[in-house]
């Protein structure tokens, strides 16, 4: 039975057109309309790098930071980051994302500033970049986007990459005893004693999407409110293209493998820091 036969036809005809449902007040949803362009984007159907970019846009326009804040886009699928965010961003070499925004922050220490980083970027080539920003416990947020794989070069092992994952450089699964385990860099962040906040997060649910929104939206107020030290926010995201599977069945292999590995929540908060 289709939609349209399960509801009489007067009531489908005066409640149900598009002229009604697409009304101003029927609103449900809005893209940013300031801190994001207004443009198609070039991500993969299903992947998180769209989700995580619109609500960067979301909280840094609800908390009025346009013109406040500095972006620093990495390399990697997100390079592009800016041809999405409408505010001030700086392109950094590979890996060198935190570095960059560490001299942005030191130069202009009023603005705003964030980083956004694959797992190839940060944790393979920018590992020394982001141990000693972190350590140094520079005043901005780093955001870490974790889909266990190098997504813009056609899916080489990272050093996020699972156990027995098979990837183009992997192609019989990951073998730890050659290329060791998988690197958990925020767990080692937090260990370092300039992290305010450092937590886990994914955007794979609405519930998740709220929390990392959540997340985003306490760095910057910590960051704002000077709250001593580096933020870090993972967010364990999918490469639907790379692991070769539809966006719903990445979805699940997420959650069913690496969220075990790297489990969501907060590890770190400045009050923690603080006792
Ligand atoms: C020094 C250096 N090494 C390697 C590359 C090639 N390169 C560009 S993007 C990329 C992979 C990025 O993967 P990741 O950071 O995980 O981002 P994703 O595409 O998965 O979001 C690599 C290896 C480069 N540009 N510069
Ligand atoms: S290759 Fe992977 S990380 Fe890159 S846009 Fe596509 S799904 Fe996203
Ligand atoms: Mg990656």
């Amino acid at each position: 039975m289709n939609e349209k036969t399960m509801l009489d036809d007067d009531h489908y005809e005066n409640t149900l057109r598009d002229e009604n449902v697409c009304s101003l007040e029927n609103i449900v949803y809005e893209s940013p309309k300031n801190a994001m362009y207004d443009t198609p984007m070039h991500y993969c159907p299903g992947c998180g790098h769209g989700v995580v970019h619109r609500l960067l846009a979301e909280v840094i326009e609800e908390m009025d930071l346009i013109g406040e804040i500095i972006g620093v886009a990495p390399v990697g699928c997100s390079v592009l980051a800016y041809n999405y965010l409408n505010m001030d961003m700086s392109q950094a070499a590979h890996g060198r994302a935190s570095a960059v925004a560490t001299g942005i922050k030191r130069v202009l220490p009023d603005k705003i500033v964030f980083s956004y980083q694959g797992d190839g970027d940060l944790a393979a080539i920018g590992t020394g970049e982001t141990i000693h920003t972190c350590n140094r416990g520079e005043n901005l947020l780093i955001i870490f986007i974790n889909n266990g794989i190098y997504g813009m070069t056609g899916g080489q092992m990272a050093p996020t990459t699972l156990a027995g994952m098979k990837s183009t450089t992997s192609p019989f699964g990951r073998d730890v005893s050659t290329a060791g385990e998988p690197l958990k860099m925020t767990e080692l962040v937090a260990q370092l004693p300039g992290t305010a906040y450092v937590t886990r997060q994914s955007v794979h649910k609405p519930a998740n999407v709220r929390k990392t929104k959540k997340a985003i939206q306490k760095a910057f107020e910590y960051q704002k409110a000077g709250k001593g030290g580096t933020c870090f926010i993972e967010v364990v995201s999918n490469c639907p293209s790379n692991w070769k599977m539809t966006p719903l069945q990445s979805n699940s292999w997420m959650e069913e493998n690496m969220f075990p590995y790297y489990p969501l929540g907060d590890i770190k908060t400045p009050n923690e820091k603080e006792g």
